[in-house]
């Protein structure tokens, strides 16, 4: 885990950047603004350095993701699988940005990259990277996986590259990835980045704008209902949690992203360190941890929810209906409760 690429990371990187004619940028499932962000930074640099990759999603990203620009020109794996077959298949070059397992681009996608034969270089700040050939730029610290790939431009000695459309994406990225610069990851290299970004000529409020304040009445009334009516608190072991079953979500016409920071509304509350929001989909429910201080949701998730993410904020599954799901929940944090109270 390091801030700075190695001599020979930064070669290699290079070489294959240089000598790549077939480049292939990939992200995880549910694309978020740090995924969407990364990735299309990194089209629109490979673009200025006169490369034409393809960029890749498994599912598309929410409404609030789609102004960015040649969004619109992402290859997206869910509708189009004969075209995503073939460009993993003939890339000579895939970026692997904002996850670091396979899996975590759905089980089409991730079935394709495992079988690749092109070389990998993977840029992100999830814990516990698994192996990717070649160059595996890997930071645990970084708040977000942008600011991560403004590094990796900047130590290839590409920076002078740096134009507004790629600007703009990683500032997207780290505004979303960061609670808007207020997370414990955000330090002084992030904001030196950001400067660096502003000073590139965008549009910071435009941004926020964009991503921020296009709510529909649907979503606030959904978000209305969560909170009044489905928020669970344990003050006795500093926990709250919040679920929607799927009659609930389309009773409100639930989009993709509307219950995106519901969770960090129920850590908000004053003396809760746990929280957690459960969201029943077609087959499964799925599941977002948050914590304050030293309760790893990361451990929590992998060891009881087939996730992970990071020490503060981590995802995962549970294949139970919602009842049971809950009462595993609540059974877990009974048993935790220690720990949680303490962090
Ligand atoms: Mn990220």
């Amino acid at each position: 885990m390091s801030r700075i690429l190695t001599p020979e990371q930064i070669d290699l990187s290079q070489r294959l950047i240089l000598n790549a004619n077939k480049i292939v940028i990939t992200t995880h499932k549910s694309p978020d603004g740090d995924a969407i962000g990364s990735a299309l930074a990194m089209h629109h640099f490979l673009k200025s350095i006169g490369k034409a990759p393809i960029t890749l999603l498994p599912d598309a990203a929410p409404d609030f993701l789609h102004w960015v620009k040649e969004y619109d020109r992402c290859l997206i794996a869910e509708e189009d699988a004969q075209g995503t077959e073939e460009a993993i298949a003939d890339a000579d070059l895939i970026f692997s940005l904002d996850y670091n397992h396979l899996p975590r681009t759905g089980d089409f996608v991730s079935s394709l990259l495992s079988k690749a034969t092109a070389p990998f270089i993977l840029i992100d700040h999830h814990q516990q990277p698994g192996e990717f050939p070649a160059v595996r730029y890997s930071d645990t610290s970084a708040c977000s996986t942008c600011e991560m790939v403004y590094r990796f431009i900047e130590q290839c000695g590409w920076i002078g590259h740096l134009n507004l459309d790629i600007a703009t994406c990683i500032y997207l990225g780290i505004m979303t990835d960061s609670g808007s610069f207020r997370y414990h990851q955000v330090s002084h290299d992030t904001h030196r980045i950001a400067g660096e970004l502003i000073a590139a000529g965008l549009d910071h409020a435009e941004i926020h704008r964009n991503v921020y304040d296009t709510n529909l009445m649907d979503k606030l009334k959904l978000i209305g209902y969560a909170l009044s009516e489905k928020l669970i608190v344990m003050p006795e072991h500093a926990t709250a949690f919040i679920s929607l079953t799927q009659e609930e979500l389309q009773r409100y016409n639930y989009r993709q992203g509307d219950t995106e920071g519901l969770v960090n509304q129920a850590l908000s509350i004053r003396g809760i360190k746990l929280a957690a929001f459960f969201r029943e989909g077609n087959n499964e429910i799925k599941a977002s941890f948050r914590s304050k201080g030293a309760f790893d949701v990361n451990s929590f998730s992998r060891e009881h929810w087939k996730g992970g993410g990071h020490i503060n904020a981590a995802g995962g599954i549970s294949s139970e209906n919602m009842n049971t799901t809950l009462q595993k929940f609540q059974e877990l944090v009974a048993q935790f409760s220690e720990k949680i109270s303490a962090s």
